[in-house]
């Protein structure tokens, strides 16, 4: 199929682009990460969705070519961008559950990248969502663990909307829960909404893991999840997902 061709060959060009979405630290009201996001600029159809092109790579076998220029181009803004800040920050890659599944990770050149910048893995964050771990293969969890090596920590992306049980909790040390969109969107007006958020962060800091809330649009949603103890917050309230440069405004520009 033409997009498939297509594809292939923006695979080899390089020709993908990442955006930056800050996301905030809730208590000291500063920029500790970034999510990187994904963007195909097709010459004729223009841009296409990662919901659209993603998993038509997984099906063609190039998702672990993306995934590879993903975690370069995120690991050279990385450097890029704490050149600016004054804290600590963390860069977090989306990453496809077939590059657990089938040894995409190749850490031991990860690393070397990494030290090439002059960072570490403490930079980096890893977003799976839970489908992976409905049933955890021994490849999952060895890859998992390799990460954990590495300093590189692991984000449940989308929590609590896919089908799985809450029992893979119990099978690593994820370090953060990324509460999903469609639960903070009406927590002002949602009684149940703002129940199910109270409950996951008091399960997640119980596990050990800190809480990032996603698709907080306005002032009153960031006051509300900061008073439920929530550590971080993405979204449109704080800025849209931004090109490098502007990112590094956004960065500059901040406080
Ligand atoms: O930014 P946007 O809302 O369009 O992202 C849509 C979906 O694409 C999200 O679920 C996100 O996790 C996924 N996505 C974005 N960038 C990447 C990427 O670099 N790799 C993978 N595997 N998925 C990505
Ligand atoms: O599945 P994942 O969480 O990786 O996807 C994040 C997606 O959510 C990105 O496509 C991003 O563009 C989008 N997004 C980020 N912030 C907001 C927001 O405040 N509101 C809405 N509606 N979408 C957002
Ligand atoms: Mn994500
Ligand atoms: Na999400």
């Amino acid at each position: 199929n033409d997009t498939i061709r297509d594809l292939r060959l923006t695979v080899k060009k390089e020709q993908f682009i990442l955006l930056y979405q800050p996301i905030i630290d809730l208590s000291k009201n500063k920029i500790c990460k970034a999510e990187a996001l994904i963007r195909w600029n097709h010459p004729s159809r223009g841009f296409i969705s990662p919901e659209e092109f993603i998993p038509l790579a997984e099906e063609a076998g190039l998702i672990n070519e993306i995934g590879e220029w993903t975690f370069k181009e995120a690991v050279s803004q990385t450097a890029r961008v704490m050149k600016i800040l004054d804290n600590e920050f963390q860069m977090s890659i989306n990453t496809s559950p077939l590059q657990y599944h089938k040894n995409g990770m190749k850490i031991d050149i990860w690393n070397s990248y990494l030290d090439s910048y002059g960072l570490s893995g403490k930079n980096l964050v890893m977003e799976i969502t839970e489908g992976i771990l409905m049933k955890p293969s021994s490849t999952v969890i060895n890859n998992l663990n390799q990460l954990k090596n590495s300093g590189i920590d692991v984000a449940i992306d989308d929590f609590g909307t896919g089908y799985s049980s809450l029992s893979y909790l119990k099978s690593y040390d994820f370090n953060f829960l990324k509460i999903d969109q469609s639960f903070v969107r009406n927590l002002t007006v949602d009684s149940d909404d703002m129940a199910l958020v109270k409950a996951i962060i008091i399960m997640a800091h119980k596990l050990r893991c800190k809480v990032i809330a996603e698709g907080i649009e306005t002032k009153e949603q960031s006051d509300i999840l900061f008073g439920a103890g929530c550590d971080y917050g993405q979204g449109f309230y704080y800025s849209k997902p931004l090109i490098a440069s502007d990112f590094e405004d956004f960065v500059t520009h901040w406080d």
